[in-house]
């Protein structure tokens, strides 16, 4: 197996911070003793942890506003997995790419062969019906998989059929549908029978749903749309589930909520019935800001997490969740952003592992508000990085991975080799 930063690099940055992180494991390992808990249990469920990068993550994103490009982007879909390779090297985290299909539409056994170079994998499959390509018979100004005219339905349908044909080849097990279908004023829309084209046209993409393939749906409150959208909240995703069948789940964006919305309830909602798909983590201060994962609200993470780790112990049924990010980094090195993203989802896991189950389930039996809280508290309050940092350095990562990347000169040898990207409008949703 191949890797993109060379090896002597990382060992010399590990060497430096090695003696410290066993000295500090050791002393999480005696902490968590005291509380009953085995730290090597919850190292070995870390290890084995994994979210995926969005192949449109490591480009830098941009507003409605501007887009200010930094240094060596990527050009193609070989560049954005090269650089998804730096970031499973370093981490060890993130084993699979989840690509988007128009943008990274290349011959599909390259795309296999230059993923699995770098042991990388694919994640779900994304469709692209919220915005014209060159060279496309008719526009999704309008709508796609909604849209008034039956043309542009038959369209969008088979754009999604085109992007599981893809993912057949290079081994990907799920498509996950996103529409911006919705409208900007009351009464552009009729929301009953927009609606009922919507399922109609979900309905022929799922009949060509191979038998081990999954299908995501990801509701979304606004935007592009500003008044109204078609897949707007959680209920109406989950009727599109039950609708469609066993192989239909809820895809979660953890941005795509009003502001306030307890997200972990409606988590919890959709495992007890079994229609949990998976998530595009990020986090976000007004929208869907697509901040980096954990930077706003690391506790609505963990509280998330709460309500999937007991899902998981609870033996919960069909539930496999996807972990995706989905991130727009402005200011920020993608790599180095998508790198702390990653480490941030695998924090909040592992924090949850550490909760007492028992004592909390006792004290919600009694009652005991505040004690409940605590045990909660307890479990996030505990510095997992210890864990986490052992975690990369026995998969052959590095123990601080934004260090051991600076110290590669990744970014600048690549943009030596890639061109400036152009500025101007336009982001990425
Ligand atoms: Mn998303």
């Amino acid at each position: 197996m191949e890797t993109v930063i060379a090896g002597d690099v990382v060992d010399k940055s590990n060497a430096a911070r090695e003696q410290a992180l066993k000295a500090d494991y050791a002393v999480l390992g005696e902490q968590l003793d005291r509380r009953g808990i085995a730290i090597d249990a919850i190292l070995k469920k870390v290890e084995a942890f994994g979210v995926a990068i969005p192949s449109w993550g490591v480009g830098t994103g941009g507003t409605r506003f501007a887009r200010f490009p930094g240094p060596g982007e990527p050009r193609d879909v070989f560049d954005k997995i090269e650089d998804c390779a730096v970031i499973s090297q370093l981490t060890r985290a993130t084993p699979t790419v989840s690509l988007h299909i128009p943008w990274d539409k290349a011959d599909p056994n390259r795309l296999k062969q230059a993923a699995s170079r770098f042991g990388l994998g694919f994640d779900a499959m994304n469709s692209n019906t919220f915005s014209d390509t060159v060279g496309q018979k008719l526009s999704y100004k309008f709508g796609s998989l909604s849209h008034a005219d039956a043309g542009v339905r038959r369209q969008a349908v088979e754009h999604n059929l085109e992007c599981i044909e893809i993912g057949r080849t290079i081994g990907s097990k799920a498509l996950t549908v996103w529409i911006g279908d919705g409208s900007n004023f009351p009464g552009q829309v009729n929301f009953a029978r927009a609606f009922e084209r919507y399922l109609e046209a979900m309905k022929a993409i799922y009949a060509e749903l191979p038998q081990d393939w999954r299908l995501f749906t990801e509701h979304k409150m606004y935007e592009p749309a500003f008044y109204s959208t078609v897949v707007q909240d959680w209920g109406t995703n989950y009727i599109i589930a039950k609708e469609l069948g066993d192989k239909a789940y809820c895809l979660v964006d953890l941005g795509h909520h009003a502001p306030n919305v307890n997200i972990e309830m409606i988590v919890s909602r959709l495992i007890q019935f079994g229609k949990l798909g998976g998530f595009h983590f990020n986090d976000s201060k007004y929208g869907d800001d697509d901040l980096d994962a954990g930077s706003i609200d690391p506790y609505r993470l963990f509280l998330v997490f709460n309500e999937l780790v007991d899902a998981e112990l609870a033996g919960a049924k069909d539930f496999q969740p996807a972990h995706m990010l989905d991130q727009s980094h402005n200011v920020t090195d993608p790599i180095e952003s998508l790198m702390l993203s990653a480490i941030e989802v695998q924090r909040a896991y592992a924090a949850a592992l550490l909760v007492d189950r028992k004592a909390l389930e006792g004290f919600q039996e009694a009652n005991d508000a505040l004690m409940a809280t605590q045990a909660l508290k307890a479990a996030y309050r505990t510095d997992v990085e210890p864990i986490l940092a052992t975690a990369r350095l026995n998969r052959g990562g590095a123990i601080d991975p934004v260090s051991a990347y600076r110290a590669s000169f990744y970014r600048k040898k690549v943009a030596a080799a890639r061109p400036a990207g152009a500025a101007g409008g336009g982001g990425i949703v």
